[in-house]
Order: C-alpha cells, then sequence, then structure tokens
C-alpha cells in the first residue's frame, strides 16, 4: 500500500439548534455544529486521528461504523473503552485499509445520542482510482421525531414510529432540499448512508443505476436496474449512473408519506432543470440477494464456527405480548430468548471462518449490524445470494433466515446487533469474542453502548 498521510481532525460534540426546513426547527446534537457533522474524506493507507470533544451533558463515544479498526478504537462504550465524560476528551486512531462509504456515530445511549443528530459520513478514496467519476455526492437520510408530544425516542417500531414524521436528507428537508446539479452525460456516483432506523428504498427516476458498492465494498460489474434500492439503517449503497438529459429526480420509496419530503430535484445544467414530480411511494424495492453481477460468489472454506442467532421482539417470558404493553428500557428484544448484556457470546479463535444465520422470529425488520469485520451474505431462505457483496449491515426481513459468512481476522471483543437502535436498546445486542482477546471495558453505572 502506498504511504499514507496523517490526518488531524477535531469532531465536538455539542448541543446545536436545527433548522431543518422552512419552520422546522429543533434543539438537536451536532459534531461541530451541523447535521450531518463534517464530511471526513481521506485517502486508503491515511493514518486517521480524531480529537473528540464531548461538549455533551452526558458521556458519549465515537465509533467508526464499517472501519475494521484496532478493537480499542471502535468506540463501543462498556466493551471497547469507557464513554468519555461530559467536557472530557479523548482521541482516537486508525488507519484506513478499506477504501470506500463508511460514517460515523456515538456508541453511548446511541438510540438517544445519534437519533438527536451525532452522525457524519466517512469517505476512504481507493490508492488507485477506479473508473473516474465527474462528480462523487454523499447523501446522509435520517428521520425525526419533532412535535409537541414527544420528549424523548419512543421505543418501538410500528405505532411508536409514526411519532417519527420528518424526514431529512444532509440535514434538510421540504423545500429546503438544495437540488442536485449535474451535467447531461456525466457519470455520477451518488453514496447514500443510512442514519435513520427505517429502510429507506432510493430511486433514481430517468435512468438506470448500477450498485458500485455496498457497505463501503465495490460491487463487481452489476447489471443496470431501474426499481427502487433498499438501504436498511446503518447501511450504505453507492450507486453509479450516466446522467440523462431532461426531467429526473432522486426520491425514497419506502411506504411512509415522510419519504416525500425528501425529493432531490436533479437539475441537468442547459436544460432548464425539469424536475420528475412523479413520486410512487409503492414501488418495488430490487431484491439484493438476486442482484446480478459478473464476479461471482466466493467459495470459501467450510465454515469452522456456526452461530444460529434467533431474533424476536420479547424475550424468554415475555413471549406472547406483542408489542403493546412493552415499557421502554425493558428487555424487549431478544437474541436467542436473552436480552443484552445477558445473551451468549459467540466465541471465535484468530483464523476461523465464521458462519452466523440470523433467523427473524419476529414481525419487524432486523438490520443487523457486526462490527469490526465485513461479511459476505451467503443464504437467504435456502437460496445462494447471487452477487458477491461484502457488507457490515444486513436488512433481516420478518420470517426470514439468511447466512453470512466471515473469516475471524481482527482479534477482540466486538458488537453485533440491530441498528434499529430501538431494538439494540432494547437488548438485540451480543459479543463476538475472540479467545484470547481481553474486554477493554465494563458495563458500569451510566454506560450503556446502544
Ligand atoms: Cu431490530
Amino acid at each position: 500500500m502506498a504511504g499514507g498521510q496523517v490526518r488531524n481532525f477535531t469532531l465536538t460534540a455539542a448541543p446545536t439548534n436545527l433548522t431543518l426546513g422552512p419552520g422546522v426547527t429543533t434543539q438537536g446534537w451536532a459534531f461541530n455544529g451541523t447535521v450531518p457533522g463534517p464530511e471526513l474524506r481521506v485517502r486508503q493507507g491515511d493514518l486517521v486521528r480524531v480529537t473528540f470533544r464531548n461538549q455533551l451533558p452526558q458521556p458519549s463515544t465515537i465509533h467508526w461504523h464499517g472501519i475494521p479498526v484496532p478493537n480499542g478504537e471502535d468506540g463501543v462504550a462498556g466493551v471497547t473503552q469507557d464513554a468519555t465524560p461530559s467536557g472530557g476528551t479523548a482521541t482516537y486512531a486508525f488507519v484506513v485499509a478499506v477504501p470506500g462509504t463508511y460514517w460515523y456515530h456515538p456508541h453511548q445511549h446511541s438510540a438517544e445520542q445519534e437519533d438527536k443528530g451525532l452522525y457524519g459520513a466517512l469517505i476512504v478514496d481507493p490508492v488507485t482510482p477506479g473508473a473516474a467519476t465527474a462528480t462523487d455526492t454523499t447523501i446522509v437520510v435520517d428521520e425525526w421525531a419533532i412535535g409537541p408530544m414527544l420528549t424523548a425516542p419512543p421505543p418501538g417500531d410500528g405505532m411508536d414510529m409514526m411519532a417519527y414524521g420528518i424526514d431529512t436528507v444532509n440535514g434538510h428537508t421540504g423545500s429546503a432540499v438544495p437540488p442536485l446539479r449535474l451535467a447531461a452525460g456525466q457519470t455520477a456516483r451518488v453514496r447514500v448512508v443510512n442514519a435513520g432506523f427505517l429502510t429507506h428504498n432510493v430511486h433514481v427516476h430517468g435512468t438506470a443505476v448500477r450498485i458500485l458498492a455496498t457497505d463501503g465494498h465495490d460491487v463487481a460489474d452489476g447489471a443496470p436496474i431501474q426499481a427502487p434500492v433498499p438501504v436498511a439503517a446503518g447501511e450504505r449503497v453507492d450507486l453509479g449512473f450516466t446522467v440523462p438529459s431532461g426531467s429526473w429526480s432522486l426520491d425514497w420509496h419506502d411506504g411512509t408519506s415522510a419519504a416525500r419530503q425528501i425529493t432531490i430535484p436533479l437539475t441537468t445544467a442547459g436544460t432548464g432543470g425539469a424536475t420528475d414530480a412523479s413520486w410512487n411511494g409503492d414501488a418495488a424495492a430490487v431484491d439484493l440477494s438476486t442482484y446480478s453481477a459478473a464476479a461471482p460468489p466466493s467459495t470459501a472454506a467450510t465454515a469452522t464456527v456456526s452461530a444460529t442467532l434467533h431474533l424476536n421482539e420479547g424475550s424468554s417470558g415475555m413471549s406472547g405480548g406483542g408489542m403493546s404493553g412493552m415499557s421502554m428500557g425493558g428487555s424487549q428484544f431478544s437474541i436467542n430468548g436473552k436480552s443484552f448484556p445477558d445473551t451468549a457470546p459467540v466465541l471465535v479463535h484468530r483464523g476461523d471462518t465464521v458462519e452466523l444465520t440470523f433467523v427473524n422470529d419476529g414481525k419487524l425488520v432486523h438490520p443487523m449490524h457486526l462490527h469490526g469485520h465485513a461479511f459476505e451474505p451467503v443464504v437467504l431462505n435456502g437460496h445462494p445470494w447471487r452477487a458477491l457483496m461484502l457488507k457490515d449491515v444486513i436488512g433481516v426481513a420478518p420470517h426470514a433466515t439468511v447466512t453470512v459468512r466471515f473469516v475471524a481476522d481482527n482479534p477482540g471483543v466486538w458488537m453485533i446487533h440491530c441498528h434499529e437502535l430501538h431494538h439494540a436498546a432494547g437488548g438485540m445486542d451480543t459479543l463476538l469474542q475472540y479467545a484470547g482477546s481481553p474486554r477493554l471495558a465494563t458495563l458500569t453505572g451510566d454506560t450503556t453502548p446502544e
């Protein structure tokens, strides 16, 4: 790898008055005064050194989502570090070995802290550039619960999530969403980061797109598609397309009316900048497991460790209760019948080929995230996954069974959790534990990674 540079950044987390759109204001929390926080743009091989200044009224951390950092830099309160106290400062340092689209957010009280606006993109450019793209745009999508009725994040999905009535892209909603100005015939790359709790299906009207990368990792020679592309909570998808002339736009089809607020007009230079006003909130999204790409799935060695994780709403002793009647802070989300921290860890040795099978026994989508590693989805509901994709989040639909595979090559103690962070806060978390790796921090006092 080419010699890297040392890249220094300072991220200050503090309460911030936010204006998301005309008349839409909220008291949020932000990095360096903006939502999203500053985009950290670095090059493969760089040493990234971040000074974190915590001016929040509570302890916090920063997690580098998708980057295979050394365990001690992972930013998980109570697992890899003690949270940085209010008024305190911490330093993170890690080499970015893998190019792609990543992001950062707290991992202490994250259902609350990330929800208030603490997130930003971390883009790693490759040492050897691929095909040139004329434009490279990052879009971070999120939902907001704004209104006099709500004083805290709601505990679940369904009715509770109806409180999330405002959607934003890059911190803007409605008429405050700026148009993307592109030239017809240009090759465009759009990096979509989902910092919210819901799956959002992104759709570029007026042209076919290719999936260039999932969760930072290139997808080789993917087929062009017209349908919306699903992006689960915590997930990233890079889309590539040739900018058409005429009317078009980028919008979202995820079954919520709030998605209407974040249509991005795409203004083609020289054509007067018409936008596509059509909107079909019910358009079906492409099934990523059937996406075709030139590179075949890997035929990795047989797993040396296999674990099955049954995901459910309601832990043992609470089954049959459904969502109603469950209270915030209880153990309403489970893995194999237990809620974190009582869940059983997945035990591995360095060099193991690990297969995790997620079985969704519940009624809600669970976007499952693994820290410190990228995995390859290999089987969905008994059928082989068609295209080779490396990912760190996978949306597991109700009643679905998904098997993912990875090599245990980054020793430590790592979170495996649902990235619908209300579910994580309710206990849908466990640990990937390497033999011989010390756990660097413990859950004490106010510490909670979710
Ligand atoms: Cu979940």
